[in-house]
């Protein structure tokens, strides 16, 4: 099933997830549904709170070299922890929950993450490039920050007026269909 997408400037984007305790068929069910709601919305990543779920729960689905997203390459990861962290990069960064608005944002460059996957098993991951920023910009959502934060006091300002902007559009659309 589709869900919802929860869209800044909602207050639901800025709570802090829970740790997930019960690996049962619940969080099953609302996996698939995020992977199916990433794919419909040609998302990469999703984290459980842009679906309105505050469960420290994410999934990423990176296109492989041919620009295909392949379920096979899927990964769940639930209650992430990042153990090491090293180097700096900046990547143009864009989110599901802030449409329309993509900025370069500063992150590590490497980081290593210990997390459970579905059935509750401990499994760690060394990440790098297009991953290891993925990694940070979901977890991030967890702790109930978005990319937008990370920008400077006059891109933000900028940001701001320009998503109003789309909201504007997007109300008159919807009253148009309506
Ligand atoms: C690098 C940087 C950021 C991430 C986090 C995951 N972000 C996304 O998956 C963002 C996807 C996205 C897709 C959109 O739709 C289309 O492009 C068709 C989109 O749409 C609009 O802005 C209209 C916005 C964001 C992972 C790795
Ligand atoms: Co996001």
């Amino acid at each position: 099933m589709v869900l919802d997408i929860v869209e800044y400037p909602d207050k639901r984007l800025r709570k802090k997830s829970q740790e997930v305790k019960n690996f049962d068929l619940d969080l099953h069910r609302l996996l698939d549904d995020m992977y199916e709601t990433m794919m419909q919305e040609s998302g990469i990543g999703l984290a459980a709170i842009q679906v309105a779920e505050p469960i420290r729960a994410l999934i990423i689905n990176l296109p492989d070299e041919e620009g295909n997203q392949d379920r096979e390459n899927l990964l769940e990861m639930i209650n992430p922890v990042i153990t090491h962290k090293e180097g700096e990069v900046f990547y143009q960064e864009g989110c599901l929950s802030v449409p329309t608005f993509y900025e370069d944002i500063k992150r590590f460059e490497k980081v290593n993450v210990n997390f459970q996957d579905r059935f509750g098993n401990t499994k760690t991951i060394e990440a790098d490039e297009l991953l290891a920023i993925a990694i940070q910009h979901e977890m991030d959502h967890l702790d109930g920050i978005l990319f937008i934060d990370k920008l400077s006091y006059a891109r933000r300002k900028k940001f701001e007026k320009e998503y109003k902007k789309y909201q504007r559009e997007k109300k008159n659309k919807q009253k148009k269909s309506a």
